[in-house]
């Protein structure tokens, strides 16, 4: 058994991509979905998880993979209100094993999920990327949100993680984390871990959490999974065989100081979910995504595709996120999610895999 490609959906009504196109992409055996209407904390109900899969049964994708299963602010704050939370996770858990669900996808990031400032940068060939402007993300979490927001609003899209509900309350959300500093944000972390787990050996089902993007702490608020070290301290922390990786190659490399082939060598065991990308560095700190191709930016995807090939990874892969390419652009792609990068990726992923398959064999 191999390593098996996914393609990230975001369901029927909620994405232009078409799970027909998708089909048509070499090598896709099952798409990373998740229950998009729902707010961090509710249980997903057994009816809506069946829906998908007769979705996805149509096209025979898997359904092994969700993401995410996002996490109350009050967990991560670590109010006594996050048992409930807890138990509603635990109850989603259980729901989803009975659909053969063996990996969640989370992070355990404060108030926001992935940030750029730039949803459509120009890379100069044509297509545009996701960028981070460095000194743009830095004192005013305002201004951010409301570039992310105002996005959303004119293209009538939400971005998991953006919930507009949660974003109004800003400012509320901010007071909320005060006192909530690295050495806390761990503990909690580690609490909300070491409930779960006895329902996910249970259930079979791997917790993967993502790591911090970008991996430095942003506005004041902490962040943990930024580097090898704190991937150590994590799977430490719970050693588990079920308490696994997301590992993120885009997100890690955005410090252009982490050798991600570095980690997978070290820690293959523990990685049920890779997200594989390329990141351009500027000398100024701002990078941009890039496309697949290890010479196109400096992440290392050459490296990184051997290394999985090397420690015989079975788990699952997928492109992260793309650039926008040929008519894609704002109002008719998903910022990173269209369609024809992340097609382009997954065949030189492929290509790559095939060729260490037939030649490289250990
Ligand atoms: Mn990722």
């Amino acid at each position: 058994m191999s390593m098996k490609m996914t393609f990230r959906w975001y369901g029927e009504g909620n994405d232009r991509i078409k799970l027909s196109d998708i089909k048509q992409i070499p090598g896709v055996e099952g798409i990373v979905w998740a229950l998009h209407h729902k707010m961090p904390g509710e249980v997903w109900g057994l009816d809506e998880i069946a829906e998908v899969k007769r979705q996805l049964d149509e096209y025979g994708f898997n359904m092994d993979v969700v993401e995410s299963v996002n996490v109350h602010d009050d967990i991560k704050i670590g109010l006594p209100t996050r048992d409930k939370y807890i138990e509603n996770y635990k109850a989603t858990i259980k729901n989803l094993s009975q659909f053969g669900v063996k990996v969640i996808c989370y992070n355990f990031m404060p108030i926001f999920d992935w940030t750029r400032s730039n949803l459509f940068h120009p890379v100069g060939d044509g297509s545009t990327a996701l960028f981070y402007e460095k000194n743009m993300i830095q004192d005013d979490y305002n201004a951010m949100a409301k570039y992310i927001l105002d996005f959303t609003e004119k293209y009538n899209m939400s971005f998991p993680g953006w919930e507009p509900e949660r974003m109004a309350k800003l400012d509320e959300l901010f007071k909320a984390y005060e006192g909530v500093d690295h050495e806390k944000l761990w503990a909690n972390l580690k609490y909300f871990l070491e409930e779960i787990m006895p329902t996910c050996r249970e259930c079979d089902i791997k917790m993967a959490i993502h790591m911090d993007d970008p991996p430095w702490d942003i506005f004041g608020l902490p962040r943990l999974l930024v580097d090898e070290p704190s991937i150590e301290r994590f799977l430490k922390m719970v050693d588990d065989e079920y308490n696994c990786l997301t590992l993120c190659s885009g997100s890690l490399n955005a410090n252009p100081e982490t050798n991600v082939s570095d980690i997978i060598r070290k820690h293959c065991d523990r990685i049920a979910f890779a997200h594989i990308r390329n990141v351009k560095h500027f000398e100024n700190g701002d990078f941009s995504e890039a496309s697949h191709r290890d010479c196109d930016g400096d992440t290392g995807i050459l490296d990184i595709m051997k290394a999985y090939h090397d420690c015989g990874f079975k788990g699952y892969i997928r492109p992260d996120h793309g650039r926008h390419l040929w008519s894609e652009g704002p109002g008719n792609v998903r910022p990173g999610y269209g369609l024809y990068d992340r097609a382009l990726g997954i065949m030189y992923m492929l290509g790559v895999w095939d060729y260490l398959e037939k030649f490289d064999k250990k």
